[in-house]
């Protein structure tokens, strides 16, 4: 089994039941052990793109069993199943499902790169993770989700919601650690 970081982003339709949906989906090939909080932010867009509506972001941590290129697979069908469909890279989306930690593992291949080249910088995606493993490092830069968190730009980052959102029929007796 390898312990896993995903990161979810809705920012089309019911974001949180997508969020919600999403979650349910991944328990079929993952063990999930935990969920964050849920966080609202402004979309993050390449400057003079129009910014699209606000997303609402969680993390989950997981075990799964399945080769990093499978995981990948099993997210995007995710993302397929909530009705996700090809668009351009910043365009708004009902679901974005990435894998952010693989393990310990450092993957560059055309498919995937793991960790998330962007995760470091965006304070939507470290804030939840950090709320799940503060202590985690990551592979490349050897701080840790706490320390890369701490020093996130968190303007405009509102948590939205705490632990009742989670979908607790599908996380592990093991995650029961709030
Ligand atoms: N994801 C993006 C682009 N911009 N902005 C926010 N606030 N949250 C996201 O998850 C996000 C984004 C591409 O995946
Ligand atoms: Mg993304
Ligand atoms: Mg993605």
């Amino acid at each position: 089994m390898t312990r896993i970081y995903l990161g979810l982003g809705a920012n089309l339709g019911d974001r949180e039941a997508n969020l919600r949906r999403a979650v349910e989906l991944l328990a079929a090939s993952c063990e999930i052990i935990a969920v964050s909080s849920l966080y609202q932010s402004r979309a993050l867009v390449p400057d003079g793109s129009p910014p699209g509506p606000d997303y609402l972001n969680a993390a989950v941590e997981a075990e799964t069993e399945l080769p990093a290129a499978d995981l990948l697979h099993a997210a995007k069908e995710v993302e397929r199943a909530l009705g996700r469909e090809p668009a351009e890279r910043w365009a708004p989306r009902p679901i974005d499902v990435d894998i952010l930690l693989y393990g310990d593992r450092i993957i560059d291949t055309a498919e995937l790169s793991v960790p998330h080249p962007r995760m470091a910088e965006r304070a939507f995606v470290l804030v939840p993770l950090a709320e799940l493993a503060p202590d985690l490092p990551h592979p490349g830069l050897g701080r840790t989700a706490g320390e890369l968190a701490a020093e996130a730009n968190l303007d405009g980052l509102e948590h939205l919601r705490g632990p009742e959102w989670r979908v607790a029929s599908v996380v592990s007796d093991r995650g029961i650690r709030t």
